[in-house]
């Protein structure tokens, strides 16, 4: 008994204690392991555990041959069939389309790594839980769907015949963050890239260069350097400004510093990214960066000293027109063409972090992002290993994309129901939040109540402790008829933006009828002619961002020749046809626009 516990511990905390991302992959030496893998289907984890169900040492991970006739080997990664990776296993095989559960996959590779280089292996994302081995040993193990990891395989990789072997398990679990009820489809798989990442001995670990939070001629941040030789000089140059910076880590390899520098600043009409270089005695690493502030006063949202108004959607991360998991950039540019083209300048990336090629983008297009963890609905809040999981998905969102300039907002959850215990949680997460990274807004989408038949209030206690009121209403749809909007007043308990961060109504594209009449087109019209008069009577409104871009797929949504598993509050369909209501907004946002709001 006693051995046990102290083993929950350490699986725990290696679950948990592994930041050590390496970041800025795409300024770095790397071979893709993208394409096809192959993999065993393992609903009752035959190839982790034995009869007794007590892990194996002999599980799939060892990719044994039988080496005589008369062996006995059950399995054969050789001969199995293959999936896509990057790619969630749900739309590749019909088969697998609900299937929740484990599958192991494979991937063979060469790879001659000189003298004096590390390697690691990176996966972009694993929904939703990975145990990750390298020639038959385990190399590491990780929680959460939507960040990334990175494994060291400096000691453990050949010259050929390497095998990495992965077990991914997407079952659901009442402890798990997001918890068992969601309303969107929990897509297995290697989800995202799986790549290769070469770096001196001693590297440029991580870094984050950013504005100052209080100047906008100095540019400040923190450099961290891995490896042997921790205590280096070195010097950040932006050479398009002509300007630099030299000083020298400490003996743990870890320097702050904060330089003068006039650079242009980013922002959606202007999203100036400057090449900047990052310089050690043993390590460069080059990376595209915009400057910009961020900052609220009283109601306002300021970017770079001016009130700006986030003319915004939400989005899943769902692929347009192929469906599925997006996961690259021309999935990106087309969800980042539809906010243009609704005259947008923010998008809300719900309800997990989204892929890093829509980030990057973003910061090239000049598009704000909203970008939030799985704290969503019911947690259990009253779990340590809940809210270190919580936590550790926080760190690894922040640690990916702190650098870049589009993201202005980081979301700690998403309707989560008021109790002390989910309060504590939440102030947590916001303390995470600052510890992390102070240049950016903390926000959340809170509950509120009526207080009256015709008022609702928002004093939720949790927005004491956020930058940003985020506030999801379905008025005219799940409250009321579309009209109901036009008679309900807000109040707010803060002084502070409130951005609304849902509201919709959904329509099966193609399928019209009187502005009455459910799922069709012609209703989620009058929801949204409703909903843009009732924003301009929401004190403190400073955005919105409706729910939601395009229509996703959810287990809730069972409705059919109208819902077939799809969430249909999209403006666009999942075929990409835009429905009526995409106009309405559209003109929405050119009016707010024009005559500012
Ligand atoms: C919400 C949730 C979102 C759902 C949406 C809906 O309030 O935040 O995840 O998909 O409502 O369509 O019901």
């Amino acid at each position: 008994m006693k051995n046990f516990s102290l083993l929950v511990v350490f699986l725990s905390q290696t679950i948990f204690c592994q930041s050590s991302l390496t970041t800025n992959i795409d300024g770095r030496k790397t071979v893709s392991l993208n394409g096809d893998w192959q993999i065993i289907i393992d609903p009752y984890e035959n190839g982790y555990y034995n009869y007794r169900y007590e892990p194996s040492d002999w599980g799939y991970f060892k990719n044994q041959k039988p080496r005589t006739k008369s062996d006995l080997v059950e399995y054969d990664f050789d001969k199995s069939e293959t999936l896509k990776v990057p790619g969630d296993w749900n739309t590749q095989k019909e088969k697998l389309f609900l299937y929740e559960g484990t599958i192991w996959y494979k991937k063979d590779f060469d790879y001659y790594l000189e003298k004096g280089k590390r390697l690691f292996a990176y996966f972009g994302a694993a929904n939703y839980k990975a145990i990750v081995y390298l020639n038959g040993n385990k190399i590491g193990e990780h929680e959460g769907g939507f960040t990334p990891f990175n494994f060291e395989i400096t000691n453990l990789v050949k010259e050929k015949d390497n095998f990495l072997i992965v077990k991914v398990d997407n079952k659901r679990s009442r402890e798990f963050v997001p918890t068992v009820n969601t309303d969107w489809w929990n897509y297995g798989g290697l989800t995202r890239d799986v790549i290769l990442v070469e770096v001196p001995s001693t590297f440029i670990k991580d870094y984050f260069i950013q504005l100052d939070k209080n100047s906008k001629n100095e540019i400040s941040g923190w450099i961290q350097l891995y490896g042997e030789k921790l205590k280096q000089n070195f010097h950040i140059k932006i050479p398009e400004l002509q300007e630099g910076f030299s000083i020298s880590t400490d003996e743990s390899g870890f320097c702050k510093f904060n330089f003068k520098a006039k650079p242009v600043l980013w922002s959606p009409e202007n999203p100036k990214l400057y090449n900047v270089l990052v310089e050690t005695e043993t390590d460069t690493v080059t990376e595209r960066i915009g400057f910009r502030r961020i900052e609220t006063k009283d109601a306002n949202i300021f970017l770079n000293g001016k009130p700006i108004f986030l003319r915004g959607i939400s989005a899943h991360e769902e692929a347009p027109l192929r469906g599925g998991r997006a996961n690259n950039e021309e999935d990106a540019r087309i969800i980042l063409n539809w906010v243009k083209e609704l005259n947008g300048n923010f998008i809300r990336l719900a309800h997990y972090p989204h892929n890093e090629k829509i980030v990057r983008l973003a910061d090239e297009l000049g598009i704000l992002i909203w970008s939030e963890i799985p704290v969503y609905w019911t947690i259990l809040w009253d779990n340590e290993q809940t809210y270190l999981n919580a936590q550790n998905q926080l760190t690894e969102m922040i640690n990916r994309d702190k650098n870049r300039a589009s993201i202005i907002l980081w979301s700690v959850g998403n309707e989560t129901p008021l109790s002390n215990e989910r309060l504590i949680f939440l102030k947590k997460l916001t303390e995470r939040v600052k510890e992390l990274d102070n240049t950016r807004l903390i926000t959340a989408a809170l509950e509120n109540h009526y207080i009256n038949d015709s008022t609702i209030v928002i004093d939720d206690p949790f927005g004491e402790y956020l930058d940003v009121i985020g506030l999801n209403e379905y008025l005219g749809w799940y409250d009321g008829l579309p009209d109901k909007a036009d008679r309900v007043n807000y109040q707010t308990k803060y002084n502070k933006p409130i951005i609304v961060s849902e509201f919709g109504a959904d329509a099966l594209q193609g399928f019209y009828g009187d502005s009455l009449t459910r799922w069709t087109e012609d209703y989620q019209v009058n929801v949204y002619e409703h909903q843009v008069k009732l924003m301009k009577r929401i004190p403190n409104l400073r955005g919105m961002s409706p729910w939601i871009l395009m229509d996703f797929r959810s287990p809730r949504r069972p409705l059919p020749g109208i819902q077939d598993f799809y969430n249909r509050k999209g403006l666009i369909s999942n075929k990409g046809i835009k429905k009526k209501a995409f106009y309405i907004l559209r003109d929405f946002y050119t009016g707010i626009e024009k005559n500012s709001w």
